[in-house]
């Protein structure tokens, strides 16, 4: 209810945009089914995660109205903490939006946020709105986290060679099947748990923290995250799931 609210606050203020709302819809209905809690796969993918961001050398963290809305002051965090750039990228882009989007950031303790009038470069092969982007933020990015994602951006930056790191709560997405590393878990929950593997593996040495991404398989955390959804249907199948508050008469 709480995000619920956020985001629908965000819309009033022309944050965003009335697909965001639907889109959130689609984040509820798998939270709901991974029972509204970082499952085992996801944590192996944030402190993958947390890896890439901190050996990248150009790391930038694209936000869009959602993650503005509802994460706004974790971006900032999870960015100070691995050094990365923040850059507004929309899907539904009109200039007026990314500048609001940019203020939400500013407000939420950012000093620099890339993508709003220096958004002069393109990404080839990329037809929507998503493919404006700084030369100085996601086009020289050698790591971008991409927090509710389109397929068709994720892909696009994947041909550019780029580590592409998505969070999104639906593992059969094509955002989801087409990033490097894919974190199916809420983006108010993944973005903390970044940013405390971060923290942690700033203790570890590069070689470290390379074999963490060497021995990370996105193809086998999707299927881990699939196999988690079923047996947990399953056994809500055989507990059986009725509440059972109601008074018979
Ligand atoms: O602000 P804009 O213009 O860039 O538009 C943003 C939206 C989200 C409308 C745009 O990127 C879009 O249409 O995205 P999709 O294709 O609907 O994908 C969003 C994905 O994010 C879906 O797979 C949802 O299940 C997932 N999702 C929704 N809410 C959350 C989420 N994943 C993580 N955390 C959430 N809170």
């Amino acid at each position: 209810m709480v995000l619920r609210e956020k985001l629908v606050k965000g819309f009033k203020e022309g944050v965003v945009v009335p697909e965001g709302l639907i889109a959130h819809g689609r984040g509820e209905c798998f939270d709901y089914i991974l029972g509204e809690e970082t499952i085992a796969p996801a944590l192996k993918a944030e402190k993958a995660a947390a890896a890439a961001l901190l050996l990248a050398r150009h790391p930038v963290i694209s936000v869009n109205g959602n993650t503005a809305s509802l994460a706004a002051e974790e971006v900032v965090k999870l960015a100070e903490e691995v050094g990365a750039k923040i850059e507004v990228n929309l899907f539904y882009r009109t200039e007026e939006r990314a500048a609001k989007i940019r203020e939400v950031l500013m407000r939420a303790g950012a000093k620099e946020v890339l993508g709003v009038e220096d958004a002069t470069a393109t990404i080839p092969e990329l037809e929507s709105e998503r493919r404006r982007v700084s030369p100085e933020g996601i086009l020289k990015a050698d790591v971008v986290l991409v927090p509710l994602e389109d397929g068709d951006r994720t892909e696009a930056l994947r041909r550019l060679g780029k580590t592409v790191i998505a969070v999104d709560l639906n593992p059969l997405s094509r955002t989801s099947r087409a990033a490097s590393i894919t974190i199916v878990d809420n983006v108010v929950r993944a973005l903390p748990k970044i940013r405390a593997f971060a923290r942690e593996l700033k203790g570890y040495t590069d070689k470290d923290k390379r074999k963490i991404i060497d021995e990370y398989d996105n193809e086998a955390i999707l299927k881990e995250t699939l196999r988690h959804i079923k047996e947990r249907l399953d056994s809500l199948t055989q507990q059986g799931i009725s509440l059972n508050l109601l008074p018979r008469n």
